[in-house]
C-alpha cells in the first residue's frame, strides 16, 4: 500500500510557519522515499538501517532542537514535527532520533563543558558519531533514583562499576552517557567505546522495536579521567531533566504512528468488500475510523500546542507527561482498531499496523511507564506524590 499523507482533519497544519511546512514535508519524503522500503527487511531481521544516519545528519534531523556548535538550532514545535514524521514510518526510527538528540546531545550541550561540546556536538549531529543513554539498570527501572551503577573518585579521575540494561543504540554507540552515583550523589559520564572495561552486548528476542538497537551496558572497574565528567550535571534532577526531552519527542511521534494506523486502515477499508459493498459502507467501521480520527486530532491539537508552550519556554513536567501518557495510549488503540479492520491481512508485515503495535507497547513502557505518567501528573495537581 501507497505510504500515508498527512491526516489533517481540524486543518491545524495552516498554523504552521512555512519554515515549519517545509521541515515537516522534507522528513515526510525522506520517510516515504528512503526509510518506508528498508523498514520491513530490518524488522524482521531485527537491525537498524544504519546507512541512514548520515543522512538523517545531512537532513539536519540529529539534536534539531539542541543549541550547540553545529547543530541546526530548530524550534521545539520543529523537532516535534520531524518525530512525528519519523515515527510514522517506524517507533524504531524515532527513538534513534530522540536517543541521539534528546539524550545524548541535549544532556552535552546543557551539562557539558566547552570542551566536551565541541568535541561530541558537531560529529553527532552530522551523524559521524552515536551516543547512547543510560539510566536504566536491572534492578532499577521506574526507579531510577536506587542505581547502584558506583562512581568513585580515584586520584583525579573516576571509577566506575556496575552496569545499564535496556539501553537503545548500546552496540551502535560511539559515546555513552552514563548516570552513576558518586559521594555527592547522581553525576553523569562520557564513556567512549574501546574504554578498557567497557563492554556492550545487544539483545536479541525482542518482539517489538525490532528495527532498533536495543542492549546492555557493563563496566568493570572503568578508569575516567575527569574531563568525562559532565561537570554541569548535578544530581537525579539532571538526567530526568533529559526524559522530559524526549518525552517531548515521543508524544508526537505516537501521532505519527497513530496517523499511519488510520490511514492504512481507512484505504484498506475502502478497497475490501464483504458482503457485497466494501467495508468503509458499515457503521461499525464508520465508528471505528471516526473514533480513530478523533483521538489522532485531539491528539494532535495537544502536541502543537504543547510545542508552542515550549517554544515560549514553558517546560513543565507533568505536561509534558501528560501528552506521552495519552498519545502513547492513544496510538496504541489506534494500532489495534486498525489491525482489527484489517482482519487477517493485518496479522501479516504486508501492513504496518501491526508493526506499530508491537512497538508501541514498547513505547508505552520507556521513557516513563504509563502508570509512572499517571503519578507524575497525579503529584503535579494534587501536590501529593505518590511514589514513597
Ligand atoms: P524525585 O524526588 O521526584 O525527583 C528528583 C529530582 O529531580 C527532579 N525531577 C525532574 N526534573 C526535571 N524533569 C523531570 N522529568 C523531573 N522529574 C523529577 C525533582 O524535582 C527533584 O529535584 P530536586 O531539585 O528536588 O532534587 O525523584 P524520584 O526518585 O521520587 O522519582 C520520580 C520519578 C518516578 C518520577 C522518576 O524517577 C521517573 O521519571 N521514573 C521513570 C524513569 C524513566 O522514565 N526512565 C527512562 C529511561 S531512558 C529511556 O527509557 C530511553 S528510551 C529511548 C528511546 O529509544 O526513545
Ligand atoms: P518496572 O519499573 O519494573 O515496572 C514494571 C511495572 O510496574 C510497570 O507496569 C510499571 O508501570 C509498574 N510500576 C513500577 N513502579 C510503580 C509505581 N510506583 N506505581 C505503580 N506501578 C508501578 N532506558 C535507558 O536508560 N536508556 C535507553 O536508551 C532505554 N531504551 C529502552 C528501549 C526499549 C526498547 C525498552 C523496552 C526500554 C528502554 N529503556 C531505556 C528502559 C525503560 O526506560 C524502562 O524499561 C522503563 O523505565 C520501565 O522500567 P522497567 O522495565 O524496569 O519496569
Amino acid at each position: 500500500m501507497a505510504a500515508c499523507a498527512g491526516i489533517d482533519f481540524y486543518r491545524l497544519d495552516e498554523t504552521l510557519s512555512d519554515e515549519e511546512r517545509s521541515v515537516r514535508d522534507v522528513v515526510r519524503a525522506f520517510v516515504d522515499r528512503e526509510f518506508l522500503p528498508l523498514v520491513r527487511e530490518h524488522f524482521l531481521a531485527g537491525t537498524f538501517p544504519t546507512d541512514l544516519i548520515p543522512r538523517l545528519g545531512a537532513l539536519g534531523l540529529l539534536g534539531a532542537s539542541v543549541q550547540g556548535p553545529d547543530c541546526p538550532g530548530l524550534s521545539h514545535t520543529m523537532y516535534g514535527l520531524i518525530c512525528r514524521e519519523l515515527e510514522r514510518g517506524d517507533s524504531g526510527l524515532r527513538s534513534f532520533v530522540s536517543v541521539q538528540g534528546s539524550l545524548v546531545m541535549w544532556p552535552i550541550a546543557t551539562f557539558g563543558s566547552e570542551e566536551q561540546k565541541q568535541r561530541w556536538l558537531p560529529e553527532l549531529a552530522a551523524g559521524k558519531k552515536i551516543g547512547c543513554f543510560g539510566l536504566t539498570e536491572a534492578d532499577h527501572g521506574s526507579d531510577p533514583g536506587g542505581m547502584a551503577t558506583t562512581a568513585v573518585p580515584d586520584g583525579g579521575g573516576w571509577i566506575l562499576h556496575g552496569g545499564k540494561l535496556w539501553i537503545t543504540n548500546a552496540d551502535l554507540a560511539d559515546v555513552a552517557v552514563v548516570w552513576a552515583r558518586g559521594p555527592e550523589g547522581v553525576s553523569g559520564f562520557l564513556i567512549e567505546k574501546g574504554t578498557p572495561g567497557f563492554t556492550t552486548a545487544p539483545i536479541k528476542g525482542k518482539w517489538s522495536l525490532r528495527a532498533s538497537d536495543t542492549g546492555e551496558l557493563v563496566f568493570d572497574e572503568v578508569r575516567l579521567p575527569e574531563s568525562c565528567r559532565l561537570p554541569g550535571a548535578r544530581g537525579l534532577k539532571a538526567p530526568l531533566s533529559c526524559l522530559n526531552e524526549a518525552r517531548y519527542g515521543i508524544a508526537w511521534g505516537a501521532v505519527g504512528a497513530a496517523c499511519d494506523c488510520y490511514d492504512t486502515a481507512l484505504r484498506y477499508a475502502g478497497q475490501r468488500h464483504q458482503f457485497d459493498r466494501p467495508l468503509t459502507g458499515f457503521q461499525l467501521v464508520q465508528a471505528k475510523l471516526v473514533t480513530m480520527l478523533t483521538e489522532i486530532t485531539k491528539a494532535q491539537a495537544l502536541t502543537l500546542q504543547l510545542g508552542r508552550l515550549k517554544d515560549r519556554g514553558v517546560n513543565e513536567t507533568p505536561l509534558v507527561s501528560l501528552a506521552k501518557r495519552n498519545n502513547v495510549d492513544m496510538a496504541l488503540d489506534c494500532a489495534r482498531t486498525a489491525r482489527d479492520i484489517l482482519g487477517a491481512a493485518g496479522i501479516t508485515d504486508e501492513f504496518s499496523p501491526g508493526r506499530h503495535m508491537a512497538n508501541l507497547e514498547s513505547v508505552r513502557t520507556y521513557e516513563g511507564t504509563h502508570d509512572i505518567h499517571t503519578l507524575i501528573v497525579g503529584a503535579g495537581i494534587t501536590g501529593q506524590s505518590a511514589f514513597r
